[in-house]
């Protein structure tokens, strides 16, 4: 598998990518509040940025199990300021939306990749506003909206299931004049996939089977519920996604290992790190330099 691709106005690396999640919503689980403010969620991009992210992925509507739906407007209210400041500083920004009509206006704004996790499916403008923009593209796994989703995580073989419906979406948004070479697949880890049933896990290991649809693959899985059920205590009980950040970055590093194009995390240092370990073992220290990798932006200088 792959981990070197070019795709429209994002860096290449030979590592897997870091792409930091900036969540501008009230009410998303992993970091929901913290960055509702612009002002606050534009400082915290930047910083991810010194720390190692090579993408910031910018968000206004939660898409935790059980969420309601924005308004579009509110949506732009949320996501633009922070979109147009961060690209006007240089950061490579993805918008993290399900609507056309928000994509159009982040990338005029300047992002250069739209991250629809529904795969063009809640939106039908979706893929023509991707074709004729020429952006970037993660086209993610996906049966429904957050609201009844998990009624949706039902399989008989998880990993052949998610191969074929994220082909054949491929397939629908090419046809709509998407270049397959903008799209990023995404498994969707967390979306109709069950933490008791471990599909999540199935497609973890099974990344091998959706690189064969020839496109580099991004994995979310940064402090999603099935962390939590994996790390749960004698009693059962589950690990609190805020203490899930140590089990993300072990996710990270296999994921990197294995040949994910990119992973999208929420502390983005430690997984930066990660990837970076990922590298040099997978090459055997081939590319390094001295010994050192490439460093992130403050720590390495321009
Ligand atoms: N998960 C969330 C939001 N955006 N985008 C992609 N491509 N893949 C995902 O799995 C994904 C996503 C929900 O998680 P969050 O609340 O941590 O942002």
């Amino acid at each position: 598998m792959a981990t070197t691709k070019e795709l429209p106005g994002l860096p290449v690396e030979e590592r897997c990518l870091v792409m930091g999640v900036v969540n501008v919503t009230p009410d998303s689980f992993s970091d929901g509040g913290q960055w509702f403010d612009s002002h606050r969620a534009i400082e915290h991009g930047l910083r991810m940025v010194e720390e190692g992210a090579d993408i910031v992925d910018v968000g206004g509507e939660s898409t935790q199990p059980g969420a309601q739906r924005v308004p579009a407007d509110e949506e732009l209210r949320r996501v633009l300021p922070v979109v147009t400041e961060l690209a006007r500083q240089g950061v490579a920004v993805s918008v993290d939306t399900m609507r056309a009509e928000v994509a159009a206006a982040s990338v005029d704004a300047g992002a250069v990749l739209v991250n629809d996790v529904s795969g063009g499916l809640a939106d039908p403008e979706m893929a023509r506003l991707v074709a004729a923009s020429g952006v970037s593209y993660v086209l993610m796994h996906w049966r429904g909206h957050s609201h009844d989703m998990q009624k949706r995580a039902v399989y008989t073989d998880v990993v052949q299931e998610v191969h074929d419906e994220l082909s054949r979406r491929m397939a629908v948004v090419v046809d709509q004049g998407v270049d397959p070479g903008q799209i990023v697949i995404d498994p969707g880890l967390g979306f109709a996939k069950s933490p008791d049933r471990g599909h999540n896990w199935a497609l973890l290991a099974h990344m091998d089977r959706l690189a064969d649809l020839g496109r580099p693959v991004l994995i979310a899985g940064s402090r999603k519920r099935f962390l939590g059920r994996l790390l749960s205590d004698a009693e059962g009980s589950p690990r609190a996604f805020t203490d899930c950040d140590d089990a993300t970055v072990a996710m990270t590093a296999l994921a990197a290992f294995h040949g994910a194009w990119g992973v999208r995390v929420h502390d983005v240092r430690p997984n930066a790190d990660a990837v970076r370990v990922a590298r040099a073992w997978r090459t055997g220290g081939a590319d390094l330099v001295h010994g050192r990798a490439d460093a992130p932006r403050a720590r390495g200088g321009q």
